[in-house]
C-alpha cells in the first residue's frame, strides 16, 4: 500500500464541483499561456493565469488575468479565496542562466516565493504542482542516465532551490497531508513562447537564427548531450499528473523525458529544412552547467505509476518547430 501522507490526501482533497480551479503564477513564461489553453477544458474561467508583467491581448482574451506577485502573501491569499482556487501551479521562477546572473533575486522568487504558495496551498487545502528539472541534479550524480533517487548537489542556485522546492514539498505531503506533486523536466522547446534564460535554450533559438539568418553561434559544445521535450508533452505531461489519482503514485517528484540530443545533432536535424545553416561553437559559462547536467534522463517511474509516455522526437520536433515558425519570418 502506498503512503498517502498522515490526513490521506486524495480523500482530503477532493475538488467539490465538476472542474478544479486553477491558478497559474508565472504564466507568462514559456509554459503558462499553453497549459492555460489545455486546462481550458476545466472552463475558460476556471483557469487564472497571473504574473507581474502586463498580458499580451491573446492572453486576455482566453481567459482571466491577473497581477500577481508571489512574493506577496496577502495578495496571493486574497486571489486563492476570491477566486475560489483549488489547484496552484506555480511556474514562477528564475532559470539557470538568469539565476546566476542575480542569485539574490533567485532566491527570493525561487525560494522565498515557492514557500508562499506551499504554505498558502496547506491552510487552503490545494493540491499544488511545481515543476523541477534535470538542473536538479549535478556533478556528483548519475549522468547517463540518471535515476530519480540518486545524489543531487547541483552548482546552480536555481538546481539549488529546485532541489530544495521538491524536499519542502515532500515535507509538506509527509507532515500535513499537503498534495505537492513535482515533475523533473528536460530542456523545453516551444514555438510559440520563448525560453526565460536557461541553458537548454540554444534548442529554441537554433530555429529562430536558421530562419532568420542561416546563421547559429552556439555557446555550447557540439558533443555536450542533454535531456529535451517538446512543449506539448510537457503540458501534457503536468495534466496527466495532476490528474492521476494519489493513490497511484509512490513519489512525489517525478522524472519525466522524451529525447537526449547534442547541438551537432539538432543542426544535422534543423538542416533538413535549411540546408545551408552555418553553425559555429563558441562555449560560455552555460558550458559548465550543462556539463553538470544528466545527459539521459530515466524516467522509468513516471511510466510505470501513471503511465507517462513521450510523443514527439527529434524529427517531430523539428517538423512542428518548423511548421509555426517559417511562415513568420517569411
Ligand atoms: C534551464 O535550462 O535552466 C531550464 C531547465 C532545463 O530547467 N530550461
Amino acid at each position: 500500500r502506498h503512503f498517502n501522507g498522515v490526513n490521506e490526501p486524495h480523500q482530503q482533497y477532493e475538488v467539490s464541483h465538476a472542474h478544479p480551479r486553477v491558478l497559474i503564477t508565472g504564466s507568462l513564461g514559456q509554459l503558462g499561456t499553453g497549459l492555460a489553453k489545455v486546462l481550458s477544458r476545466y472552463g475558460r474561467n476556471n483557469v487564472i493565469m497571473s504574473d507581474i508583467l502586463k498580458a499580451p491581448r491573446q492572453t486576455q482574451e482566453s481567459g482571466p488575468y491577473l497581477f500577481a506577485d508571489i512574493l506577496d502573501f496577502k495578495k496571493l491569499q486574497d486571489l486563492i479565496v476570491s477566486y475560489n482556487i483549488d489547484w496552484i501551479i506555480h511556474f514562477s521562477a528564475l532559470l539557470s542562466a538568469v539565476g546566476e546572473n542575480n542569485v539574490p533575486l533567485a532566491m527570493r522568487v525561487n525560494i522565498e516565493g515557492l514557500h508562499n504558495v506551499l504554505e498558502l496551498a496547506k491552510q487552503y487545502k490545494l493540491k499544488i504542482f511545481v515543476p523541477s528539472t534535470i538542473g536538479a541534479f549535478g556533478p556528483d550524480s548519475p549522468r547517463n542516465p540518471t535515476p530519480d533517487l540518486c545524489i543531487q548537489r547541483p552548482r546552480t542556485i536555481y538546481g539549488v532551490s529546485k532541489v530544495h522546492a521538491e524536499l519542502m514539498g515532500e515535507y509538506y505531503f509527509y507532515k500535513f497531508g499537503l498534495d505537492f506533486r513535482s515533475l523533473r523536466f528536460p530542456g523545453v522547446i516551444s514555438a510559440d513562447t520563448h525560453p526565460g534564460g536557461g541553458t537548454t535554450d540554444y534548442a529554441v533559438q537554433i530555429f529562430h537564427d536558421a530562419l532568420k539568418t542561416g546563421e547559429f553561434d552556439c555557446y555550447l559544445r557540439e558533443d555536450t548531450m542533454l535531456p529535451m521535450m517538446y512543449i506539448d508533452d510537457c503540458l501534457r505531461s503536468i495534466v496527466e499528473f495532476m490528474e492521476t489519482p494519489s493513490e497511484r503514485l509512490t513519489m512525489r517528484t517525478y522524472n519525466v523525458s522524451a529525447m537526449s540530443f547534442t547541438p551537432a545533432e539538432i543542426a544535422d536535424a534543423v538542416r533538413k529544412y535549411v540546408p545551408n545553416l552555418a553553425v559555429t561553437y563558441k562555449p560560455d559559462k552555460r558550458q559548465s552547467i550543462a556539463d553538470s547536467w544528466p545527459m539521459r534522463f530515466d524516467d522509468s517511474n513516471a511510466r510505470r505509476d501513471w503511465g507517462w509516455k513521450h510523443h514527439m522526437e527529434i524529427d517531430d520536433l523539428c517538423r512542428a518547430m518548423f511548421d509555426y515558425l517559417t511562415p513568420i519570418y517569411k
